[in-house]
């Protein structure tokens, strides 16, 4: 997969050379390609905003520096070998919200480029042009969830991250993917390690017994009780048919009734 960048911030990205990430590219599974947007500014100050249209606070990322660098970016990548039409990614609190679903989505594409705002986002021609264009297979504005950031540099990161952990090859231990998709829907049971007592504080005997059946049914009632607690609308969302009998019981002794379930409660105490 290639990933392009572009930013006023390039060092905003190095962190993507460490870790899982930074091995991914060393290894060749993920090409990733920081440009800064200044380098396609032409004035002496080589601005990059404005004041908003219709007046207001704050300002707006003007579109000409980002025509000219989606153009130069889509270019480069064709002169290195890229074939296909990348898909153009723009962080946004406006955006669809990235779901794990949709990071299976965007790690099936040969190729990503995003490109990060910053002020109070990208003059929204620079979108519309995009989509139009016929350099990209689509455009999508994508939020990493309900509240503001300064800037789409660290969705980058998150979404990146999330993205290139699902490429073939990158994780030693594909067993970790087929957990998550078991549990899918459902936030994670809690995990612990040695030692089996710390600071007085036991491992859950359980997971201490080597019944294979009996740790799987507990991990699982423990992720069912959290999600019932905490995030009651992931449990509504559930597709019919997702919980058994089991489920449905370990819930019940959690304090939800099957009906309390389909409703999901919004309105639930944290
Ligand atoms: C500028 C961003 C996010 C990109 C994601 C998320 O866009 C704005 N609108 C009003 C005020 C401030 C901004 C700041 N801003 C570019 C930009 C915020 C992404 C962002 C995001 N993805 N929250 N904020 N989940």
């Amino acid at each position: 997969m290639r990933v392009d960048v572009v930013t006023i911030f390039p060092d905003y990205l190095a962190p993507l050379d460490l870790s899982i990430v930074g091995r991914a590219r060393r290894s060749g599974a993920v090409d990733v390609h920081v440009s800064d947007l200044r380098e396609h500014t032409t004035d002496r100050h080589r601005t990059v905003d404005d004041t908003p249209a219709g007046g207001g606070a704050g300002m707006v990322m003007r579109p000409e520096p980002w025509g000219a660098s989606l153009d130069a970016v889509v270019a480069s990548g064709r002169d290195a070998g890229a074939e296909g039409l990348p898909r153009l990614l723009v962080p946004s609190p406006a955006g669809l919200p990235l779901t794990q679903a949709m990071a299976g989505e965007l790690a099936a594409e040969d190729w990503l480029v995003f490109a990060c705002g910053r002020y109070e986002g990208i003059d929204e021609r620079v979108l519309d042009e995009a989509g139009e264009s016929g350099l990209f297979s689509a455009v999508t504005p994508v939020s990493l969830g309900d509240y503001v950031l300064c800037g789409g540099e660290v969705a980058v990161l998150a979404i990146v991250e999330a993205v290139v952990r699902l490429l073939p090859g990158v994780l030693g231990n594909p067993a970790s993917i087929v957990e998550e998709s078991h549990s899918a829907g459902l936030l994670e049971h809690p995990a612990y390690t040695r030692p089996a007592t710390w600071r007085g504080r036991q491992v859950p005997a359980t997971l201490m017994s080597g019944d294979h059946a009996r740790i799987a049914r507990w991990r699982r009632d423990r992720a069912l009780e959290r999600t019932a607690q905490r995030r009651p609308d992931l449990l509504a969302a559930l597709p019919p048919g997702a919980l058994d009998d089991a489920d449905l019981a370990a819930l019940s002794v959690a304090g939800w009734s099957p009906d309390r379930v389909r409703e999901g409660a919004g309105e639930q105490d944290l």
